[in-house]
């Protein structure tokens, strides 16, 4: 029994991949699907694993000597805010105290599960979404694997794991319900929900949107310039995000500082030049390898998760990728959502730089385009022009602030980043903030707080009726 569980201990357990790929096959078996396909589903899942490391031991050996000479020569810890650079320090950060990443893919089987529990008692927790956007799940499990982790020492087991399947799992429920009013106004009753990292933030975008502007007043009745339309492709966008901010960082290290400290990749006859867009670019390159394992994974991992919730729950909301709604919106709403975004992170990096900051906060891609993007959507909608511009810009500047609030909270100084979603930047630091100073008792707070709302909205609402036909209400 002992060598049994030893066994599974030291070869699955401490092996994400293959703990991913198993998941994937009893997933497909559970399903009645016949066994080559849950085999090709193991193959997949397990190799998308392997290719994420790569792209993360690729971006951490590239990223290794700028962050130790920010370190060095300016005592600066920098962090790039965006989930996959989060994911890869909260992994770091887990290694460094000696525990397996496993944890983060029990906690997410924990969470799913809660989330499907919520939905089957929705007449007590009032809950009719499910979260299925499974990237997102796995850097949100991450992220709070290191949160709960770091502030409960005790409890770096299973127990640990639980814990984290409860917060997730809660946050899932609750945040995509929250989303059913704003969605469904979107997308004329579409009968789907946003399942990402800016939930929170939908809801509160629909609400104060319309103070601010008015929805007459049309993106689309603006000319834009045709350049700005290079921006929509990822790699476009990261690969001139990294020139820009490795760039400068790079040419204020200096030449011969990173011909000593990086003399393998800085051959004698290269040029600074040269070397910097090399490195700069590497940044896409690892970013692209490391997305591409998370989807083939991912994707094997939904088909067998969504397989199993579909029949448990028929009849359930479905809370999907924020770029869902994308084609609801203004196409210039996820434009300007970038742009007013990426306005309000230079302006407050700026701020950081001016006044001395030990944490130096990097723009990256994903929070940046996809969450100022889908809060300008849902702000053009319901506040024209006016709110398009204005909630990106002050989220953009959120970003950077609480990103770099977080990076001190979670003691995540020299892995290089924090996951840096909205939700995760206001939401998750102000609980992880209760967390690290009332312990255990913190904990049930920020789930209790999390349970009640649905249940709040529901008291409040004038017919409650219409509540589970996922018809739009105000709320
Ligand atoms: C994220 C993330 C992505 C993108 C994608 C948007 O938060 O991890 O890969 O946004 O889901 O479509």
């Amino acid at each position: 029994m002992l060598a049994i569980f030893e066994f599974f201990v030291n070869n699955i357990l401490t092996k994400p991949e293959f703990f991913v790929g198993i998941l994937v096959f009893i997933g497909y078996l559970l399903l009645k699907k016949p066994l080559y396909q849950a085999f090709s589903g193991f193959i997949k899942a397990t190799v998308g694993y392997m290719i994420l490391n790569v792209g993360a031991s690729g971006l951490v050996v590239t990223f290794r000597p700028i962050l130790a000479g920010l370190n060095e020569r300016f005592g600066l810890n920098a962090a790039v805010i965006d989930p996959y650079f989060g994911l890869n320090a909260v992994n770091s950060a887990l290694e460094s105290i000696k525990v397996t990443t496993s944890w983060t893919m029990i906690a997410l089987l924990i969470g799913f599960s809660l989330n499907i529990v919520l939905v089957i008692f929705r007449k007590l927790t009032k809950i009719r979404t499910l979260f299925i956007t499974g990237h997102i799940m796995v850097q949100q499990a991450a992220t709070a694997t290191w949160i709960i982790f770091q502030a409960f020492p005790q409890y770096r087991n299973f127990n640990g794991a639980v814990m984290v399947g409860l917060f997730v799992g809660v946050y899932w429920a609750v945040a995509t319900n929250l989303t059913v009013g704003a969605t469904q106004r979107l997308t004329d009753g579409s009968g789907f929900v946003v399942g990402h990292q800016q939930m929170f933030a939908v809801w509160a975008t629909d609400k104060i949107a319309p103070k601010i502007g008015n929805p007459e007043k049309r993106l689309d009745d603006l000319k834009l310039p045709e350049w700005l339309s290079i921006f929509h492709d990822n790699v476009v966008a990261t690969g001139t995000l990294m020139i820009i901010f490795f760039g400068a960082i790079l040419a204020v290290l200096g030449e011969d500082y990173m011909r000593a400290v990086d003399a393998q990749n800085f051959g004698k006859n290269l040029s600074f030049v040269t070397y910097i867009v090399s490195k700069s670019l590497y940044f896409s390159v690892y970013l692209a390898i490391l997305m591409t394992g998370v989807r083939m994974f991912v994707s094997e991992l939904t088909e067998s998760f969504q397989g199993i919730s579909s029949r448990i729950l028929p009849g359930v909301m479905p809370a999907v990728d924020c770029a869902a709604v994308y084609g609801f919106g203004s196409p210039n709403a996820v434009l300007f959502g970038f742009i007013f975004g990426a306005l309000g992170q230079f302006l407050v990096i700026a701020g950081l730089l001016i006044f001395k900051s030990p944490i130096l906060i990097i723009t990256g891609f994903v929070p940046v385009f996809f969450d100022n993007a889908t809060i300008a959507v849902f702000a053009e909608k319901r506040g024209g022009v006016r709110a398009a511009m204005i909630l990106p810009f002050i989220s953009g500047m959120l970003q950077v602030i609480m990103g770099a609030a977080a990076v001190l909270l979670f003691k995540l100084q020299g892995f290089g980043g924090w996951h840096g979603n909205i939700d995760q930047s206001t939401l998750w630091v102000g609980q992880g903030f209760i967390i690290n100073n009332f312990g255990m008792i913190g904990y049930i707070v920020a789930i209790l707080f999390m349970l009640m709302i649905p249940i709040i909205q529901y008291k409040k609402l004038n017919n409650p009726k219409l509540y589970f036909n996922n018809e739009v209400e105000e709320m």
